[in-house]
């Protein structure tokens, strides 16, 4: 397993956010290395994307590329000031798999479809049996669609499905639901949270087979599952919610592990948001 991350922008006071304070760059670029050095003792290794200072959000990584079984597809993020950002992941990635001689291969949005189809990875929630696309303020459904064409050799095999849901009142689909392993998902007590609920039991029936995990505070909602371990926002390790869920999903107590992303979240981003988890990459 390899993780793809991305250094902060010296612009990062300067990235899209919804209001409040701006990130403070010093603080954000020491709690971006708590969290990679957390990857880096769960993973084989850890890409690194140099980091643009003409490109506030590059950190946020997840939103440019998405990885689904042995595909990963570079993504046109929905933001134009964002759209950038993939050339220089596409480039890493493609010279890591070449380097690893990895099974992966690589569909770009921006060769392959014109400028109105737009996808932000922070939109795919994939669990190994389903996939469900976002359709949000970045992510249309042209996104939908060519995500879903795609990657249809990966949910060729009977048990898969790939679904859009509306993410409402919110950024992303993982701003309202992260997916822990073994079958766990987090959903956020809101609105929008219980809309996903409502709909994965719509589109997959409710014999779905997941557990659903209510978290009472939205911080708590973004997990991140790496290896044998489940990265959260600060403090929501304490959570009784998210020890029941690591527990379900098979995550020591002492493994959950909680990252500090203040500056990240004034700019809207999340704990996933930061890496791009790559399990077939050696
Ligand atoms: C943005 O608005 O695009 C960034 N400031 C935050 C992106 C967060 N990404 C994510 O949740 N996947």
């Amino acid at each position: 397993m390899a993780a793809v991350v991305r250094g902060v922008s010296a612009g990062m006071a300067r990235a899209i956010r919804r209001g409040g304070d701006a990130p403070v760059y010093s603080i954000a670029v020491e709690q971006h290395r708590k969290y990679v050095d957390a990857i880096a003792q769960r993973v084989r290794s850890v890409i690194h994307v140099p980091a643009r200072d003409d490109l506030p959000d590059c950190c946020f990584i997840e939103d440019t590329a998405v990885a689904v079984g042995k595909k990963i597809l570079l993504t046109r993020p929905g933001a134009r000031s964002r759209r950038e950002e993939t050339k220089d992941v596409e480039l890493t990635i493609k010279s890591e798999i070449s380097r690893f001689k990895s099974a992966y291969s690589v569909v770009s949005m921006a060769e392959e479809s014109n400028e109105d189809v737009t996808l932000d990875g922070g939109d795919v929630l994939f669990t190994g049996r389903h996939c469900f696309v976002g359709i949000s303020s970045r992510t249309n459904e042209a996104g939908f669609e060519f995500l879903r064409k795609h990657f249809a050799s990966e949910f060729a095999e009977g048990a898969k499905s790939i679904h859009a849901i509306q993410v409402k009142d919110d950024l992303h689909l993982k701003s309202l639901a992260t997916f822990a392993g073994n079958d766990q998902i987090a959903f956020d007590d809101s609105v929008g949270g219980d809309h996903f609920v409502q709909e994965v039991e719509r589109l997959i029936g409710a014999t779905h087979g997941y557990s659903m995990h209510r978290m009472s505070v939205h911080e708590a909602t973004n997990v991140l599952r790496v290896g044998d371990a489940l990265l959260v926002s600060k403090g929501c390790e304490l959570l009784p919610e998210m020890q029941k869920l690591a527990e379900m999903a098979g995550v020591k107590r002492q493994d959950i592990v909680g990252v500090e992303n203040s500056e990240f979240a004034k700019a809207d981003g999340a704990i996933t948001c930061r890496s791009l988890i790559l399990p077939h990459l050696f």
